[in-house]
């Protein structure tokens, strides 16, 4: 039978067993909140510390007195309770106190918050852009644009393999900061609300569509620094991490010289003749990177939400239409426009891909799309 005092009895015991054993101290820490590696993060971290010592102190406190008189006053000891009302000295002093408690946690928060919301130019300005479900990065100075995926393997997600050390806080272009910089992130999102959070840099702030919200840090030390998406933006709300690696202001530029030769070299490889093995090659790693989330690893898709491309009319006989839809989107859908997305080598792979995966090469007209005819496209719709 269910007994309410035993059941006390045990869950107390193993409570003090959890607390006095060895690991337990380990695993207490982890349980803290992180201190992280900024100035402002060591002040969030400082403060939390500040009001939770506060609050244990009232804890003991409170539940010392109530469960002293519970032991001191029982019936038994105490039959004739004493009864005083209208305490004057005692009220005006269980007014002040908690009042004075309350201003001394409010002050120094407050001093933090500003520090925090203090909107300055930065030494780098990032905008900060999220989509369902990946981020986009446009650096403002040094022209540098790019989107940073997940690159956690299909495997690892549905337990296939086993689960790797930064399992779904990976991504294939984590953004670039130089050290001891100001860097001011300009946030904004594509589609519904997101939110960019570094828990490292204590910056957690909201991506409105329609809206900037900026946020700041110096990182003092170079280092790989993880976060996530923190608002539920829909179903793959748990697959876009933030991942930010800062590095010494040299490394820095050497980077955005890297990451600008890079893209030259892609424009020139727009004018290179793929074969069709080659795009398939090359589309297969940006289906996985870029569609799996909805249309799936089968291209089967999820019936009656996001469309089956195994088989579909548009990819096995509709070539305009199959580069158009990729190009703008569907209105009002999930199926985003990947034009600014993709490179046009990128591009024209992925759509080769899909027309000659899963049996739809034998199915359909089985044409590929080249680089130029992406590149022919876009002019296209600038003279229009
Ligand atoms: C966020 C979910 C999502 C992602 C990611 C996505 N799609 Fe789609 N896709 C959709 C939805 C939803 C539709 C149906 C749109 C409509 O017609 O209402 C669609 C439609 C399509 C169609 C038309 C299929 C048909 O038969 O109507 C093609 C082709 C397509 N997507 C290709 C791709 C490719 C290639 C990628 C990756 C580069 C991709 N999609 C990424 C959601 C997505
Ligand atoms: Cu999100």
């Amino acid at each position: 039978m269910f007994n309410i005092r035993s059941t006390f009895i045990s869950s107390f015991t193993i409570f003090l067993g959890l607390i006095l054993s060895q690991s337990a101290f380990a695993e207490w820490n982890a349980l803290n909140m992180t201190e992280g590696v900024t100035d402002i993060s060591r002040e969030v971290f400082g403060l939390h510390m500040f009001i939770f010592w506060i609050v244990v102190a009232i804890g003991v406190l409170v539940f010392g007195v109530m469960f002293y008189s519970m032991y001191a006053h029982t019936k038994k000891k105490n039959p004739e309770p004493a009864s005083f009302h209208e305490n004057t000295k005692l009220e005006i002093l269980w007014t002040v106190i908690p009042f004075v408690i309350l201003i001394s946690m409010a002050v120094p928060a407050t001093n933090t918050l500003q520090k925090m919301y203090a909107d300055e130019e930065g030494d780098i300005n990032i905008q900060v852009v999220g989509y369902q479900w990946k981020w986009e990065y446009k650096y403002l100075e040094d022209g540098v644009n790019f989107f940073s995926n997940l690159t956690t393997d299909q495997d690892e997600i549905y337990n296939q393999t086993p689960k790797g050390e930064h399992y779904l806080l990976e991504v294939d272009e984590p953004v670039v900061i130089p050290t001891g910089k100001r860097i001011r992130f300009l946030i904004t999102a594509n589609d519904v609300i997101h939110s960019w959070w570094v828990p490292d840099f204590a910056i957690k702030q909201d991506a409105i569509p329609g809206f900037i919200n900026t946020a700041w840090t110096i990182v003092d030390e170079p280092g790989i620094y993880r976060g996530q998406c923190t608002e539920l933006c829909g179903k793959n709300h748990g697959f876009m991490p933030v991942v930010v690696r800062a590095v010494t202001p040299e490394d820095y530029d050497l980077w955005v010289a890297e990451k600008k030769q890079a893209a030259f070299e892609l424009a020139q490889l727009t004018e290179k003749d793929w074969t069709m093995e080659e795009l398939v090659a090359k589309g297969e790693g940006v289906y996985q990177m870029n569609c799996v989330a909805c249309h799936q690893v089968n291209g089967a898709g999820i019936p009656g939400i996001f469309p089956a491309l195994a088989g579909s009319d548009i990819v096995l006989n509709n070539k305009p239409r199959n580069v158009e839809i990729l190009m703008e989107g569907v209105q009002g859908a999930a199926m985003q426009s990947f034009a600014n997305q993709l490179s046009e080598v990128d591009m024209a792979a992925v759509i080769t891909y899909t027309r000659r995966a899963w049996g739809n090469d034998a199915k359909g007209d089985g044409e590929i799309v080249v680089p130029k005819e992406i590149v022919e496209y876009k002019e296209n719709k600038i003279k229009i």
